[in-house]
């Protein structure tokens, strides 16, 4: 699907890193598209920034691919809703995937995923769709990380770890074995998780515990 024109949606800093894999994966790129109307006309290593989301339903859904390029600092829901905005619509995601990543060939991969430069990615870990696997993640064996999640750069996590739907993991947070994290969270960046987290709790700090605001 790959041999197919793509559009990024988003032209920030998370779009600008999926520019440097989809160039080297050989991507045939008609442009970025983002809500700042401001930028169009601009270009990012020549390859330009066309307007804004409208741009995209001007092509047939058969016509081209898209890549998420919204990606999350606390929060996945903008990064979700662009996904399934264009999903509903009929248009596809597809990976960038970072060729010096490590994935086991028993891992399974779902519509959109995203991983970035020097992540590793253990045997039978399933990865949901619209998952962004950041620069030098760990993902170890039999992980299950649900749609949408971002695992923010240097994340760690042992093996048999689930993280639910939309969760965003903090840069450099760890998660030991075994452990359940629930959809919605947001774990600060540097945690140390050591328990299951309920759907919507906000964790920090070594051990983790909640953040009451
Ligand atoms: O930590 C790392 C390595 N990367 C972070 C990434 C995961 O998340 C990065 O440092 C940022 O924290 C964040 O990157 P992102 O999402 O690219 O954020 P930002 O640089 O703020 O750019 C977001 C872009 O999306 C802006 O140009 C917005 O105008 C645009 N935007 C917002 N909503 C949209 C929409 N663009 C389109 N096409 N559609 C929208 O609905």
């Amino acid at each position: 699907m790959m041999n197919r024109p793509v559009i990024v949606i988003g032209a920030g800093g998370h779009a600008h890193v999926l520019l440097d894999v989809l160039l080297m994966s050989g991507a045939q790129l008609l442009g970025f598209v983002d809500a700042n109307t401001d930028l169009a006309g601009e270009t990012n290593r020549g390859v330009p920034i066309l307007g804004d989301d409208d741009i995209i339903y001007g092509y047939d859904p058969e016509h081209i691919v898209l890549v998420n390029g919204i990606g999350s600092a606390r929060s996945t829901d903008l990064r979700r809703s662009v996904y399934d905005r264009f999903s509903a619509a009929g248009y596809r995601f597809v990976h960038a995937i970072h060729p010096s990543a490590v994935i086991s060939s028993t891992v399974v991969l779902k519509a959109g995923v995203q991983i970035m430069a020097g992540a590793i990615i253990q045997p039978d870990a399933l990865i949901e769709e619209d998952v962004l696997v950041n620069t030098g993640v760990i993902v170890d064996h039999d992980c299950r990380i649900g749609a949408h999640v971002h695992l923010g750069p240097g994340v760690t996590l042992s093996g048999s770890v689930g993280v639910g739907a939309g969760s965003h993991i903090g840069t450099g947070a760890t998660v030991i074995q075994g452990v359940q994290i629930g959809s919605g969270v947001l774990v600060a960046a540097g945690a140390v998780v050591v328990n299951d987290v309920r759907d919507g709790q906000h964790v920090m700090g070594v051990p983790a515990r909640e953040v009451v605001s």
